[in-house]
């Protein structure tokens, strides 16, 4: 079995790629749903029902443990499967709680009331349906007071990222940023709540500012995966990965290798 890593399409990969420098010795098997991205503009019980059908067959490919790359999905599926029942010995896991927690300064799983945190004005950047969905701001308010969030749904920014049009997606970036801060002057720190957003996180600090606090999910969520790995030995990795996608298998492969920059062939989920 592997580490399942899940996602729309691409960002996922930004996640796969900092757990694989965090943890060289576990073997990860990356799925993107590609034939149904993006879902960020889907309604939440088709969200559900697509990444429901993917993490089943991850599991089917042998992975117990499959984190869900993708806030969108996080948001529209995580806690409903989990409320749901998983099959014995089979976990998923999402993006948000581990960037809330070090928002929040907080250890992994302390679960203690609510309290005062130094940021009071957070920017927050994800696709419409994660900002409709209103996900981080729930899982903020369970660790913290008196924080003011200002979403802003980043329409287009996954959809250029995937065609390859970085040019487009770096004048969304700012044009996203702008709006954001017409609305919040000053924020102090920024959350880029997509998992394709990493790949951009230059652009956002530079039309935010040096002082704000940009927090990203690649490393986060790495961490926070390193830590369950040693909790949970048993979910830890091994045996065979790999690359699998709902798409067509040559164009999503020149896609995210053009992506990571290095060489990556997907096969036909
Ligand atoms: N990368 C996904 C996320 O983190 O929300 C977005 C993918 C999509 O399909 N919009």
């Amino acid at each position: 079995m592997a580490v399942g890593i899940f996602d729309s399409g691409l960002g996922g990969l930004t996640v796969l790629n900092a757990a694989q420098k965090r943890l060289p010795d576990v073997e990860f098997l990356y799925y993107a749903d590609s034939a149904h991205a993006p879902y960020g503009v889907r309604d939440a019980e088709n969200i559900y029902q697509l990444t429901k059908a993917a993490v089943e067959d991850m599991w089917s490919k042998g992975c117990d443990l499959v984190i869900l790359a993708c806030n969108t999905a996080s948001a529209a599926a995580l806690r409903r499967m989990q409320e749901d029942g998983l099959p014995e010995g089979k976990r998923v896991l999402g993006v948000f709680v581990p960037l809330i927690e070090a928002l929040t300064e907080r250890q992994w799983g302390d679960n203690s009331p609510p309290r005062e945190v130094a940021v009071k004005h957070v920017a927050l950047f994800a696709t419409p349906a994660t900002v409709s969905s209103r996900a981080f701001q729930r899982e903020l308010a369970f660790r913290a007071i008196g924080v003011d969030v200002e979403a802003q749904a980043c329409g287009g920014v996954v959809d250029a990222i995937e065609d390859g049009d970085m040019i487009l997606a770096e004048a969304l970036v700012r044009s996203h940023v702008d709006a954001l801060t017409r609305k919040m002057p000053e924020p102090q720190a920024a959350i880029l709540g997509c998992t394709h957003y990493p790949l951009m996180e230059e652009i956002f600090q530079a039309a935010l500012g040096a002082d704000v606090q940009v927090f990203s999910q690649g490393r986060l969520v790495a961490d926070s995966l390193a830590d369950y790995l040693e909790r949970h030995p048993q979910m830890m990795g091994q045996g065979q990965g790999g690359f699998y996608t709902t798409g067509v298998p040559a164009r999503v492969s020149d896609r995210a290798t053009q992506f990571l920059r290095r060489e990556m062939i997907f096969q036909a989920a």
